[in-house]
């Protein structure tokens, strides 16, 4: 594939036009089918005084501009979530006090901590998942309307669990989310499941997305930002982990589901779209880690611009484009 050429495919993001999504063109030269922002990283890790690292958050379009939901780990170590506001998506105001979920249930809603957040726009609200702390990780939910109020859900799982992922509408008239079950410590398996649940509160028919296999993604795998919805399936960026003698280190890759049937798998690359190379994704609090939790579309141009963390530290950010993700995969599937 020549990834500079354009595209005469008419493989199509299902979605909204974003024309003021944060965008560079591929440097020229560059062959990868994505590339990294060229002021990386985008979000550094203290933008208020507290914050030790700002990394692994999740943003949205929002009133024309941008919003997310980020995960900073404050000076004394602890994971919180904090709002973030941004006119494009580059400079972003991160509020320095945490989220305070409301509504909660008492028994579920004490604060413990909260990490890796994804958020995605439903039908009428926006919905926050993220890594909740309750006896151990397991998947918390909210939702918000304005990026002040978050009113809080019920846990969507039984502990243990990471990297639950929201579909962006109903399939067949249920909610679905993508999710990891793992254990309480730094767990050495893990393979994506997905779940429905016809009123985001009771959640069931588990079924089996991937399994890890070898390599980048030998050791385990999660899902990363929000599917995709595309004309041939849901585009499901996803991170995969190898184990080596010194420590994990996290890639990612891509897959495409069936838009109907969202546990079958229709292309899962076989090498990574992105491992940790540049300075700041090898050197950090916990090195060698590029880990994605959002991604912006323009369905018209078919361009995304992912999220991403990097080294548990900052955030950067890349970009790639939906036809030449799509060529990639069916070309490089396992
Ligand atoms: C996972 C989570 C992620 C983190 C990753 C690499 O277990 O804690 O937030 O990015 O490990 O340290």
């Amino acid at each position: 594939m020549n990834p500079t050429s354009k595209s005469s495919s008419k493989i199509q993001i299902i979605g909204d036009a974003l024309p003021n999504i944060p965008w560079q063109e591929r440097p020229a030269g560059d062959g990868s089918v994505v590339w990294r922002y060229a002021h990386n990283p985008v979000i550094k890790r203290n933008p208020f005084p507290a914050s030790n690292s700002l990394f692994n958050s999740a943003v949205v379009p929002f009133k024309g501009k941008f919003a997310g939901v980020f995960r900073s780990d404050d000076t004394t170590r602890r994971q919180a979530l904090h709002t973030g506001f941004s006119d494009d998506g580059i400079q972003w105001k991160i509020t320095p006090e945490r989220i305070h979920f409301v509504g909660g249930d008492p028994e579920i809603a004490a604060w413990d901590y909260g990490y890796d957040p994804r958020v995605v726009w439903i039908e009428d609200r926006f919905y926050v998942t993220w890594c909740n702390g309750y006896h151990g990780p397991t998947i918390g939910l909210a939702w918000t309307k304005d990026f002040v109020t978050y009113t809080q859900m019920e846990n969507s799982f039984l502990v243990y669990n990471r990297n639950g992922v929201l579909f962006p509408r109903k399939i067949n008239g249920k909610y679905y989310m993508l999710s990891r079950p793992s254990d309480n410590g730094h767990t050495p398996f893990g393979d994506i499941f997905v779940s429905s649940s016809p009123d985001l509160t009771y959640w069931g028919c588990h079924r089996h997305v991937m399994a890890r296999t070898y390599g980048w993604q030998g050791t385990k795998i999660g899902a990363g930002p929000i599917p995709i919805e595309t004309s041939e399936g849901w585009l499901m960026f996803y991170h995969g982990v190898l184990g080596s003698c010194n420590g994990f280190v996290y890639s990612w890759g891509a897959a495409l589901l069936d838009l109907e049937k969202p546990w079958k798998v229709i292309h899962r690359a076989k090498s990574y779209l992105m491992s940790p190379q540049e300075l700041y994704e090898c050197v950090g609090d916990v090195p060698n880690v590029a880990f994605p939790c959002a991604a912006l579309t323009d369905a018209p141009t078919g361009r995304i611009a992912v999220y991403y963390g990097c080294a548990d530290t900052v955030t950067g950010l890349a970009f790639c484009r939906v036809e030449e993700v799509l060529a990639w995969l069916k070309e490089n599937s396992i």
